[in-house]
């Protein structure tokens, strides 16, 4: 009945755990270890869960800031695990998220020195790769066979998909320019640890490459994905061998490359003497998938409709992008942004007067004003458009912050129904992003706060009781949807990785839910690819989120 956030605290931070009961009361917060008494107060006034009616009261510790070990405790109810009050306190939590990319990583061995006791061969070389039916070009007939190495897996399953990989490149590259100094002392023991390069960009340049030969030279179009026709089974990744293929070229996935590539290239630019050329290639590689996409504004993935037409089917995840409006918005601030050239987005409306879109694999357009925001002075935006951009953004995290204080569990995650999609997680780390936006515009606390909360939701405080990052927690997911976790004989998952969270959908028909309320959607079952997968753009944020938070509360 104690949810909190399991694993800290920062010492000035507001402090909140959450008592879902129908009854009032006090609580008292202990010394894990003396047992002694640093804090008694009573519990709040009741809130209720519009998803479940469930009623929740708050237990409020804020006034302890002494680093320690505590509990919770209230009578007739039990304690809670015991929990750290502490200085960089989700540091651990930050590096871990950003390790748990090196675990997805395709065609490399992990060695135990880096891996520990989830070493596993490499899997998926991919230099065999099948041009689809789909893909044909001048240059590229069926069945060419191209070299596609590196890439992370995309989530539970092995394929690698560019439009999901294009959010969560933008979102890491956005971490780091965002917090460039942060990622000195950064280290997560991967094989490029101490190049002189931060953790986080190397990481990064492992998909990057990937990335790179996912683009047709002879024009410039960029294959949808890289995919079997149909998942693996559960098995390693060194034992899969069925044929993979790169299918149809379209926009969404042109466009998502171009502006990774646009953010990557004036990343890189500054460590050209680590990864000599690579700015280039991805200045170059930016510039003819725009030119690509000039030519082909509104080429729509249509995985039904390309099975109707072409051979073998296709049955892997579909990433179909109904609308590319966004993705437009995205490249021509990102191309903008590196080139600083006005006239990439003349011609594009930037949406402004519209309510700000969370980010999502199918709506990027966000990514492409913290850009403009990020870059606004460098840029000279005019005033006009920065406040636009400004309001934007202000407006979208003023209304997540209204209503706060009568949230069942202090967040503004879950205020709304759709809240709870598929991958809540990452709606509940990307409002965090959101919100940091949002104060480092504004200074105002009340969304450092907010964002905090949302981080607190993951870590524990929420309607299902679980710490939602593999790894961490008092009550932990154990069972993902993951096929390295369920293949690899080790009991504890692969670390570092964010379960999608409550998914009233669904989908999965999984049995385990323990019921339809949308906030306890969930089941740490390794058949609820619905609730319980993880994903690359569901890390993505978790990382921003808990590294943000660390740099800002240091
Ligand atoms: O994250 C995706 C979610 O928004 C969709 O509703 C869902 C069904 O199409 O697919 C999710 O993405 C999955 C992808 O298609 C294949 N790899 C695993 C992804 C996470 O479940």
């Amino acid at each position: 009945a104690i949810r909190l956030n399991q694993v800290g605290f920062y010492p000035a931070a507001p402090k909140v755990a959450v008592i879902v009961t129908e009854t009032g009361g006090a609580f008292e917060m202990k010394e894990a270890k003396s047992g002694k008494t640093v804090l008694k107060g009573a519990l709040g006034d009741a809130r209720t869960s519009q998803h479940s009616g469930k009623h929740t009261r708050l237990a409020d510790f804020s006034a302890v800031r002494k680093p320690g070990t505590y509990v919770i405790e209230i009578a007739g109810l039990g304690k809670s695990a015991a929990f750290a009050i502490g200085g960089r306190v989700h540091r651990n939590v930050a590096e871990a998220a950003l390790k748990g990319f090196y675990y997805q990583r395709a065609s490399i061995d992990l060695p135990e020195k880096y891996a520990g006791k989830w070493a596993r061969p490499a899997g998926h070389p991919d230099e065999h790769v099948l041009i689809h039916a789909s893909a044909v070009s001048d240059g590229r007939p069926e069945n060419t066979v191209i070299s596609s190495p590196r890439g992370w897996y995309d989530a539970g399953d092995y394929n690698k998909y560019i439009v999901n990989s294009g959010i969560t490149m933008g979102t890491l590259l956005s971490l780091y320019e965002d917090y460039p100094l942060y990622f000195e002392d950064f280290n997560t023991n991967i094989p490029e640890s101490n190049n002189g390069v931060p953790d986080l960009l190397d990481e990064v340049v492992w998909n990057l490459r990937w990335m790179l030969t996912m683009q047709d030279p002879a024009d410039g179009g960029v294959y949808h994905k890289l995919t079997n026709p149909r998942f693996d089974g559960t098995i390693m990744p060194d034992a899969a061998k069925n044929p993979r293929y790169v299918v149809q070229k379209g926009t969404a996935a042109t466009l998502d490359l171009v502006a990774v590539m646009a953010q990557a290239s004036r990343i890189f630019k500054n460590f050209d003497n680590k990864f000599p050329g690579l700015a280039d290639s991805c200045a170059t590689a930016a510039v003819k998938g725009w030119q690509w996409a000039q030519k082909h504004p509104e080429v729509i993935y249509n995985q039904g409709a390309m099975n109707k037409e072409f051979d073998p089917d296709v049955a892997t995840g579909a990433y179909g992008d109904r609308s590319v409006k966004d993705e437009w918005i995205w490249a021509a601030c990102e191309m903008y942004a590196t080139t600083g050239k006005p006239e990439y987005i003349q011609n594009i409306d930037l949406e402004l007067q519209q309510p700000m879109a969370l980010p999502t694999w199918s709506q990027v357009k966000t990514l492409g004003y913290y850009t403009l925001l990020r870059s606004a002075q460098t840029l000279k935006l005019p005033v006009g458009q920065s406040e636009a951009l400004r309001k934007n953004i202000l407006s979208y995290a003023g209304n997540l912050v209204t209503d706060l204080e009568t949230q069942p569990f202090h967040t503004v995650m879950g205020k709304t129904a759709q809240d709870y999609a598929w991958g809540s997680s990452s709606v509940a780390a990307n409002q965090g992003i959101a919100l940091l936006y949002a104060y480092r515009l504004s200074n105002d606390k009340k969304y450092l706060h907010a964002a905090l909360d949302n981080l607190d939701y993951l870590l524990g405080r929420n309607a299902t009781g679980y710490c939602f990052l593999t790894g961490f927690g008092s009550k932990r997911v154990m069972h993902p949807h993951h096929r390295l976790s369920m293949a690899d004989g080790v009991a504890d998952p692969v670390p570092g990785l964010l379960s999608g969270g409550p998914n009233p959908g669904q989908q999965d028909k999984c049995a385990g839910y323990p019921n339809k309320f949308a906030d306890e959607s969930f089941t740490d079952s390794d058949c609820s690819y619905a609730s319980n997968e993880i994903a690359i753009n569901w890390n993505a944020p978790m990382v921003y989120l808990a590294t943000a938070l660390e740099a800002t509360m240091k």
